[in-house]
């Protein structure tokens, strides 16, 4: 029997949330699956064997200063059981760099029976066993993405719920691990709706999570939320301005989320690398919210990085300054204070080198 949600071990999970919303940082995802860092390899014509995906991963971990702005990384589970170029464990060189080990526990989705046209994640069973391996390899936090697409009839309610349920029972099973879940509904960006209707979706979404986490008994004090931004569909003809989309996106989790939660990750769901630096500043904008508020970026942190990178090469400088440059501007936007005038100083990581100190 799990023991009762005031047994549950909160002293590790505490003070893994304060280190992950520490100020100015924030959590790089790259937890792709292997068909997700299969397109993005395919994409450039990179090779995706195993090789160069750790290479890769490598590249972007050893980046010098990245732990002056990044408090946590997620790993898809191949990348946990690997080792850096010198021997080191994945989450041990983490560590060394300040930085915290998260793992993606859910195993992907299927389509959802009765529902044509959704899907549902999956990973529930043998998820209380792996979370105690994930554990003894050093990771203190978890992800469960659901993913839910706008349509007429779209989302369905019986898809609402059962990506809710599943979201909630993936937390608790995390806390009694003792690891952080990063609770993630993703509400897709991909068609034609307006802004209200997306708005509209994601406060009904995020409710509904919000119940389901409530019936499971899932401490909020010890969980993150990972959520998209209030856009319009990629094909809606007009598009938000920067104040509009940090307007709709703040009324959405003001009416849906409790202030007991500690903190919300955004993640960037496709958009502009830079457009999505520019929506975080104008929702981050200090006293905007009783959450910490942050960013857990995936391609709006990678993006440039890959597009630059050296296939060969674990360490490749111009990759891993355009990466510094992008963590560097987020973690300027967390605080309200950045400005697109930004974009024109990207520092080199050779200022970092000097310092080889400088990410413990
Ligand atoms: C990095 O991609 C993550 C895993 O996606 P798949 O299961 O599809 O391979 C994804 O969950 C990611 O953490 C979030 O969507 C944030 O990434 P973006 O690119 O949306 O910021």
């Amino acid at each position: 029997m799990p023991e009762p949600a005031h047994d549950r071990p909160k002293p590790l999970m505490e003070s893994t949330i304060g280190a992950l919303l520490a100020p100015g940082k924030g959590i790089l995802a790259t937890d792709e699956s292997l068909p997700t860092i299969s397109k993005r390899f395919a994409a450039l014509n990179i090779p995706c064997t195993e090789a160069n995906r750790l290479a890769y991963r490598e590249m972007l971990f050893s980046t010098s200063g990245i732990g002056d702005f990044i408090s946590g990384v997620i790993l898809f589970d191949e990348t946990l059981h690997q080792r850096m170029s010198d021997g080191t464990p994945m989450p041990e060189a983490l560590a060394r760099r300040g930085i915290i080990t998260g793992i993606k526990v859910d195993t992907g989705t299927v389509p959802l029976a009765n529902a044509p046209h959704e899907v549902i994640t999956q990973g529930l069973d043998g998820l209380r066993e792996r979370l105690i391996i994930y554990r003894g390899c050093g990771a203190r936090f978890t992800k469960w993405r659901a993913v839910l697409s706008i349509g007429e009839t779209l989302p369905s309610h019986a898809c609402v719920a059962a990506q809710a349920n599943a979201l909630a029972l993936f937390a608790a099973l995390s806390q009694e691990a003792g690891l952080v879940p990063l609770v993630e509904p993703e509400v897709l960006m991909d068609g034609s709706h307006t802004i209200e209707r997306s708005e509209a979706v994601a406060t009904a979404v995020l409710r509904r999570v919000f119940a389901s986490l409530a019936e499971q008994g899932v401490m909020l004090e010890h969980l993150l939320l990972k959520v998209g931004m209030i856009l319009p569909g990629s094909r809606h003809p007009e598009q938000a301005s920067v104040a509009q989309v940090a307007e709709a996106t703040l009324r959405c989790l003001r009416c849906a989320v409790p202030a007991a939660v500690p903190g919300i990750v955004f993640l960037s769901g496709g958009q502009g690398d830079k457009i999505a630096t520019q929506r975080l500043n104008a929702i981050c904008h200090p006293g905007n919210a009783p959450w910490r508020l942050s960013f857990s970026f995936g391609r709006a942190l990678q993006a440039p990085a890959l597009a630059l990178w050296n296939e060969s090469g674990a360490h490749d400088p111009e990759a891993q300054a355009a990466l510094l440059h992008r963590v560097q501007c987020n973690s300027n936007a967390i605080k309200g204070v950045y400005s697109p005038e930004l974009e024109k100083f990207q520092i080199g990581t050779s200022q970092h080198a000097r310092n080889p100190d400088h990410d413990r």
